[in-house]
């Protein structure tokens, strides 16, 4: 509905960019950047007309065809929508952006993993605490994460636009987050391992979130000396079983896979041609263990001396099976197949990847996978076809742990000389892939062969081209670019560091997105707007088309409790606010609407356990809430419809104002009132 509002638009901003370059070339400004503008002078565009005003802005700003150009791709005027919606990690911030495209407005702070006191995610909500109660591990309250890749629900291999998961790389955890109200449900904490990094991905009708691993240790992180690092230690792949009607992950239905201790990576589900299998890169298949302060070669060497390490490939379906079988040992009270029963059972297969790999990347139609080689100019792509023939033809090598390894010139399609330290592949609706390159740094684009052939008119498998970014792109996201159909347009470029972008802010800059219009394939892929991200460093982002979220507006009945999904029962109506006293248990029922809270007073005693329900009556979209309580802690956001509960003790006497920390009406500073606690005797 708002994407069709924008093209009433288009002629208007076409008229303006005519008169905007006609004024430029008339002016002839400094125009050093005029290779990526895709703009041309015109007669036509001189006889428009100039504006005097619009010419003078622009000389005055010093801007070129080239910036205009961006500019008019990305203005996006107040009350228009974005036509995309960017999901990025928030890194060691522990969230997750929600980043408007092709303006590049943050629009949202999704808390995940950290305590985040504008949504009163953890400062006394229930429902908050549960959930982050439930990434505990092991008696420890973990209260931040490292979130990195994002994974949006999808069916039949496209994004529906219903849940996003995403895996916090430090302590080994997973994030459900439903897209109703864009709240997180549920941490799981994997038994097995205390970190990972291979995740998140959902399978094309998301029934199973993949979560890899990363560093080898022990599985259930036992002690074990480093000196048995081969015997000892292992990799894994975990396999969380997804409950779409209740939005949760059924811990009880999940397993993992046990692998040899090499560093697995990022992983990929198959879709469409490979769907029912898992792809994810390794490295340090040396299995190096560092210890440089005793001689031995730091890890960064120790890890990076084979050419080759190991793409895993992984026979989704079957490990569902052997699971399902009971073929499985128990770690931490968790099924894992171990790693050579995935062996016999022909579930786990390697072929080698060059050098220093990270990451794999399924092209749209599932018969392809993309690996790069951090230390290989090459992207390597592997047919799936071709795998499938060698695991039929049998013969293998196998690796020290038993596993079969097809012969990489078996397997292999193709290979391009993108560049210096190429890393994560997306791909578009007309036959392209795009390839991130660290070193440089820039954005490749090359050619995809097979059935993509004939919607370019490059050679198959050929760089196409390269536009430098500013700098050091880690990921890349272009609109929908892993699902099973693309739409190209957008990418967004991932940069990990921004030096002279952005004002000197101090020794700690920000991360720097930088959005490239790849829409045409004629042209070169020009940056068009620079964003910076104040924040935990973003690992991965996808890009959704708008029109297919649908949140809520509104809770949908009055005392909506978010984390169970239906009207709580101790839901407040106007009219019913008490307040209970039972021995030292005090309970609290209490309304918000604008703009007052019901009961004004509270009154309870030193000693006493305070129980305190709100409900916010509001049905009026934006008409938020806040809650607080100075001293105890407490902190809430109560959405329109929403109730909640917290509870704390009463430790402390005096007299505390409770306030509405949301400025929701003109008498918003009267939204108050008074918490009594008498000294006891
Ligand atoms: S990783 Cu960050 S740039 Cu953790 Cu997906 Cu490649
Ligand atoms: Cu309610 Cu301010």
């Amino acid at each position: 509905m708002k994407v069709e509002a924008r093209s009433k638009y288009v002629p208007f901003l076409v008229a303006l960019s005519v008169i905007l370059l006609a004024a430029l070339i008339f002016t002839s400004c400094n125009d050093n950047n005029a290779d990526q503008s895709g703009a041309s002078g015109s007669s036509e565009a001189a006889s428009a007309g100039l504006s005097g005003d619009a010419n003078a802005i622009a000389e005055a700003r010093g801007l070129t065809p080239a910036d205009i150009n961006a500019a008019l791709k990305t203005y996006t005027p107040s009350g228009v929508h974005d036509e995309y919606i960017m999901f990025a990690s928030g890194g060691h911030s522990g969230q997750v952006y929600v980043i408007g495209m092709p303006s590049m407005r943050i629009i949202k702070q999704i808390a995940v993993f950290t305590p985040e006191p504008w949504q009163g995610y953890g400062y006394g909500a229930q429902g908050t605490m549960d959930v982050l109660a439930e990434g505990n591990t092991d008696g420890s309250d973990i209260r931040w994460g490292d979130t990195h890749h994002t994974a949006l629900s999808e069916t039949a291999g496209d994004y529906d636009g219903q849940f996003l998961f995403i895996n916090d790389k430090a302590n080994g955890r997973v994030a459900v987050i439903d897209l109703k109200d864009f709240e997180t449900k549920q941490l799981v904490k994997n038994p097995i391992a205390l970190g990972d990094h291979g995740g998140t991905f959902a399978t094309p009708d998301t029934d199973w979130v993949i979560e890899g691993g990363q560093y080898g240790a022990p599985l259930g992180w036992e002690y074990a000396s480093i000196e048995e690092y081969e015997s000892d230690y292992r990799g894994m792949v975990t396999f969380w079983k997804f409950d779409r009607e209740n939005g949760r992950i059924l811990e009880d239905e999940s397993f993992a896979i046990e692998l040899p201790p090499y560093w697995q990576d990022l992983c990929d589900a198959g879709k469409l041609a490979s769907e029912g299998w898992i792809f994810c890169n390794s490295f340090n298949t040396e299995m190096a263990t560092g210890g440089v302060e005793d001689g031995n070669p730091p890890f960064e060497a120790g890890a990076s001396q084979n050419d080759m390490d190991y793409l895993h490939i992984i026979d989704k379906e079957k490990a569902v099976e052997v699971a399902a079988a009971g073929k499985t040992v128990d770690v931490k009270g968790f099924p894992v197949i171990p790693l050579d029963t995935a062996v016999a059972e022909g579930i786990l297969y390697f072929t080698p990847e060059p050098k220093s790999p990270h990451g794999v990347d399924v092209t749209p139609d599932g018969k392809f996978l993309t690996v790069s080689g951090k230390l290989d100019p090459h992207v390597s792509i592997y047919s799936f076809q071709k795998i499938q023939d060698a695991i039929a033809a049998g013969n293998f090598e196998t690796d020290s742990y038993g596993v079969p390894i097809l012969n990489f010139d078996d397997v292999v399609e193709a290979q391009i000389e993108v560049g210096l330290g190429p890393l994560h592949t997306q791909y578009d609706d007309k036959g392209y892939a795009y390839t991130s390159l660290f070193l440089e740094p820039a954005v490749a684009r090359w050619t995809l062969g097979g059935d993509f052939s004939d919607l370019h008119e490059e050679e198959d498998w050929t760089l196409v081209t390269k536009t430098p970014v500013q700098y050091n792109v880690g990921h890349i996201a272009a609109a929908e670019g892993d699902t099973v159909s693309p739409d190209g347009k957008y990418l967004v470029s991932m940069n990990k560091w921004a030096i002279d972008r952005f004002a000197n802010v101090g020794p700690l800059l920000p991360q720097n997105f930088q959005l490239l219009d790849i829409n045409d394939p004629g042209t070169n892929m020009p940056v068009i707007y620079d964003m910076p991200i104040p924040d935990g460093e973003p690992h991965y982002a996808q890009i959704i088309k708008a029109d297919k979220l649908d949140p809520w507006e509104v809770y949908p009945e009055i005392g909506w409790n978010p984390h169970t999904n239906s009207v709580d029962p101790n839901a407040v109506q106007l009219g019913e606010e008490r307040i209970e006293r039972n021995g030292n248990e005090v309970e609290v029922w209490m309304t918000a609407v604008r703009s007052h809270f019901t009961p004004e007073h509270v009154e309870i005693k030193k000693g006493d356990h305070v129980t305190w329900h709100i409900t916010n009556v509001e049905r009026a979209y934006d008409a938020t809430h806040g809650f607080s309580i100075p001293y105890y802690n407490i902190n809430l956001s109560i959405e329109p419809g929403e109730a909640t509960t917290f509870e704390f003790d009463a430790t402390e006497d005096g007299v505390f104002s409770y306030y509405c920390t949301e400025f929701c009406s003109a008498l918003h500073l009267e939204m108050t009132g008074y918490m009594l606690i008498e000294p006891g005797e």
